[in-house]
């Protein structure tokens, strides 16, 4: 599959800066104005893309808001599906993503055959994703809805060999992790492994809580940091400032 206008966009955009920030917004909201007022915040202090999306959905009015959403901002804003269930108009493209670490067949085929016809019906740029979730410690919310078992925190070796999988079979960007409101990050020898063994494009998430430890995992070979749950509590703009020079390891 062709690599598409945001992907394009997204690889430069690491090439420059050496990684990017993003910030995931909860698409569970029935309060428009909030969603947008959060993904203006983060657009206007640094942020190189907003993420939408969660391990589970009840809003029906999405794609209205997400529409109201691209009109405020001007960086790419990216759909980050629990399920095909997920997948509604007005994105700029998606992750499309494979549950790699986990033996649920539901996430490795079942979800992306309901999800695929939907993302071609919808000519939604699609970004071949591996999703791997590491464990952080506790039971996380994706943890139990997939009901799989994450891969041990001290067992790098067992990420980096389903990256390799996951590069051998397409995918072109991997995701590591931890899980949302995780207590511990992705440890930074699973990036690293990844790192020195793929040339996937490495997404780390869960559990950053400081621009520091944002600023360890580009340091590792992290190339977007996901923050999300942090932004629920704080709405500091210049904390987004620091996360953001952290991460841009160029300018
Ligand atoms: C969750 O990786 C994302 O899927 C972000 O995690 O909410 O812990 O920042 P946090």
């Amino acid at each position: 599959m062709k690599i598409g206008k945001i992907e394009t966009l997204l690889n430069a955009e690491i090439e420059r800066r050496g990684a990017l920030f993003a910030v995931l917004l909860d698409p569970d909201t029935s309060d428009e104005s909030a969603l947008i007022k959060a993904g203006t915040l983060a657009a206007e202090n640094g942020a190189d893309l907003l993420l939408v999306g969660g391990s589970f959905m009840g809003n029906f009015n999405l794609s209205e808001q997400i529409v109201a959403l691209k009109k405020a901002v001007h960086i790419p804003v990216v759909l980050f599906p629990g399920g095909a269930s997920q997948v509604v108009p007005g994105f700029d493209a998606m992750l499309f993503m494979t549950l790699v670490s986990g033996r649920n067949p539901n996430y490795l085929i079942d979800e992306q055959v309901r999800g695929g016809v939907l993302v071609r019906s919808l000519k939604m740029e699609a970004i071949p994703t591996a999703y791997q979730l590491i464990n952080s410690g506790k039971s996380t919310a994706v943890e139990y809805i997939s009901a799989t078992f994450p891969v041990p925190a001290d067992k790098p070796k067992l990420s980096m060999v389903h990256s390799i999988a996951a590069e051998l079979m397409g995918m072109r960007y991997v995701y590591l992790e931890a899980g949302s409101g995780a207590e511990s990050p992705v440890p930074l020898e699973h990036i690293m492994y990844t790192r020195k063994s793929t040339d996937l494009k490495i997404i780390v998430g869960g559990g950053i809580r400081s621009p520091k430890t944002a600023a360890e995992r580009v340091a590792a070979g992290a190339q977007i940091i996901v923050t999300g749950t942090i932004w629920e509590s704080v709405k500091d703009p210049s904390l987004l400032q620091e996360f953001a020079s952290a991460i841009h390891i160029r300018n």
